[in-house]
């Protein structure tokens, strides 16, 4: 049993608006489920930023030049990154994940695949300061955060994280590092609400896994089949929501602890927010990254921006 779990569930559930941090998602079943939702008709970031990334190859070498080395959070199977590797020439990639196996494997993929490349993948939590590689720390250094993973926190939380990336990232000697970051935008609520509640059902199955998952590995009692998947678009806050709504009243116990639900009471999953230019803009200039440049889609469905840190400034 995870301790952090069992800890964030009891947590969540004892507030008024109940809530579980949406980074328990991703167990095998929750994984698989998401790598199935990135290719649904209805999810269109994955396939949006993979045609800019594909596009785009030789405007990322002109703007980031060769050289640097290639820092990806929360790398996964890193599917994105031959992508980019291909378009740059990288002096090293440092793939950082926190599930050590999976990172491992899909490192030795791409060092066979970039045999040019030294590859040095790095087991961490990509949330807290990472100390990279003595190798690597001279080396100007490229964040990649492809996905727009970003939008899955909320301001507070993506700040200090866009902050602590900053400080990763920083080299021994002068240049500054930059940052490719993924970033979805706002578009027509029915088109949002639809990416999130597709028509097959597949992300009601990832939200409705978490309640299973705390089942299996809580000792939990959650009647799953009294809760149904809500997504919904939050206007004033720019995101959307997903919950898990109670169809009627409920009862139940995880790990030993009775917990109860009204009918139409939710249990908040995820926020996904989306960033108009300004708001992209702003929030990484909050965290001390100046945008240079930023590439769309031919939909304008998602962006990717490459920032550049600079130095505070406190006068105008
Ligand atoms: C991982 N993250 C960027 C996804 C998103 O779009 O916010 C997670 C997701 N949730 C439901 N569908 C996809």
């Amino acid at each position: 049993m995870d301790r952090a779990f069992r800890a964030d569930v009891l947590a969540g559930l004892r507030q008024a608006q109940k809530a579980v941090p949406a980074r328990w998602f991703y167990d095998d079943e929750g994984s698989q489920l998401f790598e199935d939702i990135t290719q649904l008709e209805e999810y269109y970031p994955t396939r949006a930023e993979a045609e800019i990334l594909e596009a785009r190859g030789a405007e990322f070498a002109g703007a980031i030049g060769p050289g640097r080395a290639v820092v990806e959070f929360g790398s996964g199977s890193s599917v994105k990154t031959p992508l980019l590797l291909k378009a740059i020439a990288p002096a090293a990639y440092i793939p950082l994940d926190i599930a050590g196996d999976f990172l491992r494997e899909a490192a030795a993929g791409l060092a066979r695949q970039f045999p040019g490349i030294p590859v040095h993948p790095v087991e961490a939590d990509f949330m807290r300061h990472v100390e990279l590689p003595p190798s690597v720390s001279a080396l100007p250094k490229l964040g990649f955060f492809p996905g727009s993973t970003i939008g899955n926190m909320v301001p507070r939380t993506a700040v200090d994280l866009l902050r602590s990336m900053r400080g990763t990232l920083q080299a021994d000697h002068g240049v500054q590092p930059m940052l490719l970051i993924g970033m979805d935008l706002v578009k027509d609520p029915a088109a949002l609400e639809a990416a999130y509640d597709d028509a097959r059902g597949v992300t009601a199955d990832f939200n409705l896994n978490l309640a299973h998952r705390i089942n299996r590995e809580l000792d939990g009692t959650i009647p799953v089949e009294a809760l149904r998947h809500v997504a919904r678009w939050e206007d004033e806050l720019a995101r959307v929501e997903m919950h898990l709504e109670a169809t009627r009243p409920i009862a139940f116990e995880v790990s030993g602890e009775r917990f109860s639900m009204q009918a139409g009471e939710t249990i908040h999953t995820e926020n996904s927010h989306k960033f108009t230019r300004r708001s992209a803009n702003l929030l990484l200039a909050a965290a001390g990254w100046t945008t240079r440049h930023r590439w769309t889609d031919s939909e304008e469905l998602f962006s990717v921006i490459l920032a550049e840190a600079t130095e505070p400034r406190n006068a105008p």
